[in-house]
């Protein structure tokens, strides 16, 4: 279905796809010079501090991913073969299929039904409050109009339009914050990609590339292409996917450039390396990583954020129907929140440029629950414990937020709950003024012991599942005082498992 006939093209299209056709080593249809014209920041820009730049993030905890690009069109399949990896954005690397063959899909890429106010409108609707575009995968399409490629969505393709200034716009038209993902030293496009020294790069077209190259494309061409998205974009956060090629040198040269540029953007962790950082905080970003769908598996003393999917692939795979449910979704979230961390899930919008039926259908059941719920979930960070085995409704989990702890449980309780965490014992200068269930009207009877507090079960469930307790307490000193975000953070070592999958 993705492999249709080629539509036709109007002669500007051709023309980019003649220059990207005989793709030399020196990628001649590329100018490499840097021509950004970048505007310096001042020193009264906002959000020069981390504490500044990372508070929006920090009180989103709820993000839409959005893996859109050329591996759209064929969706996970190439030449009636179906690819077997499960990431569709991975099929050129899959099928080692040539740079210059690759390319051509540009001259199909016609996605007429896009509406960057519909994408947007899907995130608000789910209760997402950033979204984070592809600008650049792997496959080395930029998704923008960059003046160092022609190779790039504007110039390239039928479409001819600018789908992240789209993007980008409709997000603050709607009060979301945006982001740019970007493949900073994997590119399977260009002769001088990542040096090809590294497994996962392309071989197939470029065996003899060297580190020097990679060197080359990164001065020329990736760092360049940072601080166009910086100039031209001004987005609210910088999301790095890379493989560790960039030597410490390197990274500190783009870090620092970025922050010249726009101090306040968010910085992810991979832009030093897919690996769980040595330091914490880490001297170059703003906030963890987790692997791809890998969950920590406790607070981490830092803010993070779980990148996660809603079947196998990031990228729209037409074979792909390994959809999580609505719950799962919010199981994750919740999962994740009481961690203290965020949950940037993925939705992979077709090449007509529309976010698949089952995605919007979850995420709509997800917003219903968010309206009822969010306040559990926004501007909230990990409590002292994050979670707990109770004996009616299995594992509780909990989150904080000015004198509330929220007590989630995730399935309907069948007898009262006992938390033991909120017993007298625990929370000395605490004294509980309130309790209640989001959604409810119902009263919720509550007994505070040393060894726990006994909340009862109204007749009716507000909401289909995760259930909400809010507990207020009247101290000053703070029951719920936050266990992720101490001055002197503990390492991680629970939820470190080695190199990270990115
Ligand atoms: O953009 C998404 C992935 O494409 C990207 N990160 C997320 C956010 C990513 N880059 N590298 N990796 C994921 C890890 C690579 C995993 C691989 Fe495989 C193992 C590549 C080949 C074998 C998984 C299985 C992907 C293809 C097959």
């Amino acid at each position: 279905m993705r492999q249709g006939r080629i539509p036709h093209v109007g002669w500007k299209v051709a023309a980019a796809a003649l220059l990207l056709g005989p793709l030399t080593r020196a990628d001649a249809a590329e100018d490499l010079s840097n021509k950004t014209g970048a505007v310096a920041a001042t020193a009264s820009d906002p959000g020069t501090t981390r504490e500044q730049r990372i508070q929006w993030w920090r009180d989103a905890r709820f993000g839409m991913f959005i893996h859109w690009g050329l591996y759209s069109i064929p969706a996970g399949v190439w030449k009636d073969k179906v690819h077997d990896t499960g990431y569709s954005e991975w099929i050129m690397f899959a099928e080692k299929i040539p740079a210059k063959e690759y390319a051509q899909l540009a001259a199909k890429f016609n996605p007429v039904k896009f509406d960057a106010n519909a994408w947007t409108e899907v995130a608000r609707m789910a209760g997402m409050k950033y979204m984070v575009l592809t600008t650049k995968h792997h496959d080395g399409f930029s998704m923008f109009k960059s003046r160092l490629t022609p190779y790039n969505v504007a110039d390239a393709t039928p479409f001819k339009r600018d789908v992240t200034r789209e993007l980008s716009d409709a997000c603050h038209d709607s009060g979301l914050r945006f982001g740019c993902y970007y493949s900073i030293d994997r590119d399977w496009y260009r002769p001088q990609g990542p040096g090809n020294h590294y497994k996962q790069n392309n071989v197939w077209d470029y065996p003899d590339s060297k580190r020097e190259d990679f060197d080359r494309y990164f001065a020329t061409f990736a760092k360049p292409q940072v601080e166009e998205l910086l100039t031209n974009y001004r987005p609210d956060l910088l999301w790095f996917d890379e493989i560790d090629m960039k030597t410490d040198a390197q990274v500190e040269e783009l870090y620092q450039g970025i922050r010249k540029l726009r101090p306040q953007v968010v910085i992810n962790s991979r832009i030093q390396g897919c690996r769980f950082p040595d330091k914490i905080p880490p001297p170059h970003c703003d906030y963890i990583s987790t692997g791809d769908n890998e969950i920590a598996g406790k607070a981490l003393g830092f803010e993070w954020e779980n990148p996660g999917s809603m079947n196998t692939s990031y990228g729209y795979n037409q074979n792909d129907h390994n959809w999580v449910s609505a719950q799962e979704i919010v199981r994750r979230l919740v999962d994740i929140v009481s961690k203290g961390g965020n949950y940037l899930l993925n939705v992979g919008p077709t090449s007509e440029g529309l976010i698949p039926q089952p995605c919007i259908d979850r995420l709509a059941e997800v917003g219903t629950w968010m309206e009822t719920n969010g306040e559990a979930i926004y501007g909230t960070s990990a409590w002292k414990v994050f979670h707990e085995k109770s004996d009616s409704s299995g594992d509780i989990r909990f989150t904080t937020k000015a004198n509330s702890v929220y007590v989630i449980c995730q399935t309907w309780p069948d007898k009262e709950v006992v938390v033991r965490a909120l017993g007298k014992q625990g929370l000395p200068d605490a004294k509980i003024v309130a309790v209640r269930m989001l959604g409810s009207k119902e009263e919720v009877k509550w007994q505070q012991a040393d060894d726990g507090l006994t909340l009862s079960v109204p007749q009716a469930q507000p909401c289909r599942f995760a259930f909400v307790y809010r507990i207020d307490f009247n101290t000053t000193k703070r029951a719920s005082r936050p266990a992720s975000f101490s001055r002197r953070p503990r390492a991680a070592t629970a939820a470190r498992k080695g190199p990270a999958k990115s």
